[in-house]
């Protein structure tokens, strides 16, 4: 018996850690809660350190609650115990102890080392999932892990606190990421207004799917000053249901606004996801034509600016940017051939792409549907910033730059310092929607998720842009798309939905 409902395993049940954590109907699911709170506790003995456990239907409907864990740094949990936490989860209730135990001597778990008290966060992104939190509790309790429950944060926010923690802030708060990324957001604007006779605001509408970014957007939003940014927040939870007709995978794939949202022409308007780990931007043109920028344009608009002001600071960093087989093929065609830029293919799943952009000195990475970040070191840029070798201009580049990074968290995709940063990109090259949304045009495209009765049937390679089994499957895609210019389309298992999902695009 635990305080958050049964931990009892029912029979015939399998569920996997999937693409970001396991996901699937809340009740019902409390054990698996229940096993991920223990092996948080496992692993912060193993680390010596803090671990996270975030529970959150992320970008799914309430209903489909899930839990995540966060390594130390604020990363996601590392691949290698991913199979660890499946196997966990998916143990009778009789093997479980003993599972346990395989888990401490496999990985050579100090038990008994007492120099460490050993911390599990935690963090709740829906307020009505309390039961789900509190099995994580009882887990980790189980192991007699000290436990800090932070109560209502976005994902990022988590990955921010963890680290922070991590790294010798034990006192790290919610507030200190409001503090830290809105002094950020404020220095580079100072800068950025600097140079111009008549800095111009205008209002960007936030979309926050009904989930806690709402809240906490505005909170960010205060302490930055409505006279440097005017955020008008949209679905807050008030009335609407998490992710229902809104949020950024609903805009995403539907190429539609939020149910309810009137649209103007050329107005900046954004949705977060559940969790706000991402964000998309969309307007209307001129003939009231939907546009959407993705997470594809939002890599191009950092991209670009990263290595227009690395250029005018004379800094030589080898710059790339990760994508997925979603992104769209004029987004590749744009920056490979049109910037020079480098550019990498991963699965789906930031955990593949943040890894891969470690592999660059700056790597700008993101999923379509809005996931993404830049991973970077400031030391050269703060060298170059008091490089008294350098010209004023080259130094300014390089001031301008390290304090755009600053904005950025670097832990894992954040959808409220992503807006920021597009934000005062915007500002820096005083550029509307407008501007942003022609660098490139998108071959138009479709996503559809299809229910068959067994999706782990299909196993996928390339990046999953070829399907390998079943193995007439892509013979038959190959036929079809060969009929259409710039045609492209792939088929893969979600792994976090029930679900086989398609991509396709063409010229028209
Ligand atoms: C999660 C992952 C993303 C992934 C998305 C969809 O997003 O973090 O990297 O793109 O799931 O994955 P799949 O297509 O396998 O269902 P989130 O926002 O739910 O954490």
């Amino acid at each position: 018996k635990i305080s958050g409902g049964s931990c009892q395993k029912p029979d015939n049940v399998r569920v996997s850690y999937g693409t970001a954590g396991f996901r699937g109907n809340a009740s019902g699911m409390e054990y698996v809660f229940f096993r991920m709170g223990m092996l948080a506790a496992l692993r912060s003995k193993l680390k010596e350190a803090a671990i996270g456990v975030m529970v959150t239907a992320s970008h799914n409907p309430e209903h489909d609650n899930g839990v995540k864990l966060i390594d130390p740094q604020g990363e996601m949990l590392a691949q290698s115990w991913e199979s660890l936490a499946t196997a966990l989860a998916n143990v009778t209730n009789d093997q479980l102890i003993e599972q346990l135990k395989q888990i401490i001597d496999s990985q050579k778990i100090p038990l008994s080392n007492t120099s460490f008290k050993e911390v599990v966060a935690l963090v709740e992104g829906i307020e009505s999932h309390k039961k789900q939190v509190m099995a994580v509790l009882d887990g980790a309790s189980a192991f007699g892990a000290t436990c800090h429950d932070h109560g209502l944060l976005t994902t990022p926010q988590l990955h921010y606190i963890l680290a922070c923690y991590n790294g010798g802030d034990i006192k790290v708060d919610e507030e200190h990421y409001y503090q830290n990324y809105a002094s950020a957001f404020k220095a580079l604007l100072n800068v950025v207004s600097l140079c111009k006779l008549n800095p111009v605001t205008s209002p960007v509408t936030v979309d926050c799917a009904n989930g806690v970014g709402a809240a906490k957007l505005t909170k960010l939003a205060e302490r930055i000053g409505a006279n440097i940014i005017d955020i008008v927040v949209y679905n807050d939870g008030q009335s609407g249901k998490l992710n229902e007709n809104c949020g950024a995978d609903y805009v995403k794939v539907q190429q539609r606004a939020p149910a309810g949202l009137n649209m103007e022409p050329f107005h900046r308007y954004a949705s977060f996801d559940g969790d706000a780990d991402r964000l998309i931007y969309y307007t209307l043109d001129s003939d009231c034509n939907f546009i959407l920028l993705d997470g594809d344009k939002i890599a191009a608009l950092f991209a670009t600016y990263i290595r227009d002001n690395l250029k005018k600071a004379s800094i030589n960093l080898r710059l790339g940017i990760i994508q997925t087989a979603y992104a769209n093929g004029n987004s590749t065609n744009f920056l490979i051939n049109q910037q020079n830029i480098e550019i990498a293919c991963t699965p789906t799943g930031v955990k593949y792409l943040h890894e891969k952009a470690l592999t660059f000195d700056i790597g700008v990475y993101f999923e379509a549907n809005g996931h993404g970040t830049v991973s970077f070191s400031l030391f050269y840029l703060n060298a170059a910033a008091f490089d008294p070798n350098k010209s004023a201009e080259e130094r300014f580049a390089a001031k301008k730059l390290k304090l755009f990074l600053d904005i950025i968290n670097q832990t894992v995709g954040d959808a409220m310092c992503d807006l920021l940063a597009v934000e005062a990109i915007l500002q820096d090259k005083n550029w509307s929607v407008k501007e942003w949304y022609r660098i490139y045009t998108e071959l138009p495209n479709r996503q559809a998720k299809v229910q068959v009765a067994d999706r782990r049937i299909i196993e996928t390679g390339d990046a999953e842009r070829k399907v390998i089994l079943p193995s007439m499957l892509q013979p038959a895609i190959d036929e079809l798309v060969r009929k259409y210019p710039s045609g492209r389309s792939f088929v893969r298992p979600s792994g976090t939905e029930d679900v086989v999902r398609v991509y396709a695009e063409a010229n028209t």
